[in-house]
């Protein structure tokens, strides 16, 4: 029986989810649309399946297929990347980067050395309060002053520090990474390098990002973002890593199973090997190199609409907007946003003085955009709507003390929601992605 009639509410929801994708302009820079193949292939009996190990090297029977399709899933992955091992099994980023510390770091004695997340890096690149920065011992760096990647400070800090481990690759950075310098650095304190390139993996496979696959040991990558994948991740060891550690893919294996998962999501795998087909396509490499120039023609329309960039503009699919010169907050600025239908998240920009629940700034992107087929000239009318929105909630200033921010936001998300010019927004915004169906 479907599942209108064996659960209508879920159903119902379920329909309402996929209307609130369709008419609003999604730039959260993480988030994209799935291909149908992609969502069919999850949506199968390969769910009901077991298959703990590897191909042909199964703790359970029944596994042949599941075997060709795992199989298909790293052949694909090696062909796209360049590269000579890759483990699909991940069940997302998280835990991918966290298989690779359990695979090369004694806990609580090796150090890794990751970009701080107040500056763009991600929770399980050092962050205190995860498992990376718990277990094992954590030197973060900085962006400087201008936002930009100091790779002369870097060195001066891993060559003080140690590491064992250099992590490059982030979730909030707007412009190109020189994987180069990083892996110079990396050899010359005898670190290994891991890129995490979850954001970027479409540009990297489309070209319009260069490609760390010489420079670094490791990379990891989440599938569901520039990939345009299924949730997953990809945990991948170049031929320098091998040259580094000739073992080392054996023990990335080990740090997935029996180290950190149980049996992998076999549906999931399938729908990686779709999409990296779908990356293959020729397609694939104009859709990578549009996602740049919308986003290079966005940065450039909000800045003559006076908002504050992170460095100043954008190389590939994100941007960061610190909103202080317009006396605006992140958390008060995403919610009037989603109310005009425009989904961001709100951000920690450099030297924040405001905690991380209520930022002073956004975090957008292009990547759903663009595969919805919007081009520079929507990313003109775009920034319009953003400058109209912004100018709405200017002044809405937040009190210090956390009890009556709370209170605030409550009572900003009612007056918004009723808000005509916000709403008058989101209208003209359903009509434009009425042009762009998903
Ligand atoms: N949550 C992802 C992002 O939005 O960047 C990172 O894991």
């Amino acid at each position: 029986m479907g599942l209108s009639k064996t659960d209508p509410q879920v159903y119902k929801l379920i329909k309402e989810e996929e209307k609130r994708q369709r008419e609003v302009l999604e730039m959260i820079p993480s988030e994209n649309y799935a291909s149908h193949a992609v969502m069919e292939a999850l949506g199968t009996v390969l769910t009901n399946k077991y298959s703990e190990g590897y191909p042909k090297k199964r703790y359970y029977q029944g596994n042949r297929v599941i075997d060709e399709i795992e199989q298909l899933a790293i052949d694909r992955a090696k062909k796209l990347f360049g590269v000579p091992y890759v483990n699909v099994q991940a069940l997302s980023g998280s835990p991918a980067n966290t298989a690779v510390y359990f695979a090369l770091l004694t806990p609580l004695k090796d150090k890794i050395m990751g970009l701080s997340m107040a500056s763009g890096g991600h929770l399980t690149h050092g962050l205190a309060l995860n498992i990376s920065g718990r277990f094992y011992k954590s030197s973060l760096y900085e962006l400087g002053k201008d936002g930009q990647l100091d790779y002369a400070a870097i060195e001066k800090q891993a060559v003080r520090e140690k590491p064992k481990i250099i992590i490059c690759g982030y979730t909030a950075f707007p412009r190109i990474i020189d994987f180069k310098k990083f892996g110079q650095i990396a050899d010359k304190v005898g670190a290994f390098l891991m890129a995490d390139i979850s954001h970027i993996t479409g540009l990297v496979v489309a070209g319009a990002h260069p490609s760390p696959v010489p420079y670094a040991h490791i990379i990891t990558t989440t599938t569901h973002k520039t990939l345009r994948g299924p949730r997953g991740a990809l945990i991948m060891v170049t031929e320098k890593g091998f040259k580094k550690d000739p073992d080392l893919g054996r023990k990335i294996d080990s740090a997935i199973i029996p180290g950190l998962q149980g049996g992998p999501h076999d549906n999931q795998t399938a729908a990686i090997a779709v999409a990296l087909k779908e990356a293959s396509a020729p397609a694939f490499k104009k859709y990578g190199h549009q996602i740049v120039k919308n986003s290079k023609a966005l940065a450039k329309a909000l800045i003559k609409y006076g908002f504050d960039l992170l460095s100043g503009g954008s190389d590939n699919h994100l941007i960061l907007i610190d909103l202080q010169n317009k006396k605006a907050n992140g958390a008060v600025a995403a919610f009037a946003l989603e109310v005009a239908n425009i989904v961001v998240n709100k951000n920690l920009v450099l030297n924040d003085p405001m905690p991380s629940f209520y930022p002073s700034g956004i975090r957008l992107g292009t990547p759903a955009i663009t595969t919805r087929g919007m081009k520079e000239k929507e990313m003109t009318k775009i920034a319009g709507w953003y400058s109209q929105v912004i100018d709405k909630v200017k002044n809405e200033q937040l009190p210090q003390e956390k009890e009556a921010r709370v209170e605030f936001m409550k009572s900003f998300r009612q007056k918004a929601a009723k808000n005509k010019k916000l709403l008058q927004i989101a209208h003209e915004v359903k009509a434009l992605t009425q042009k762009f169906p998903v």
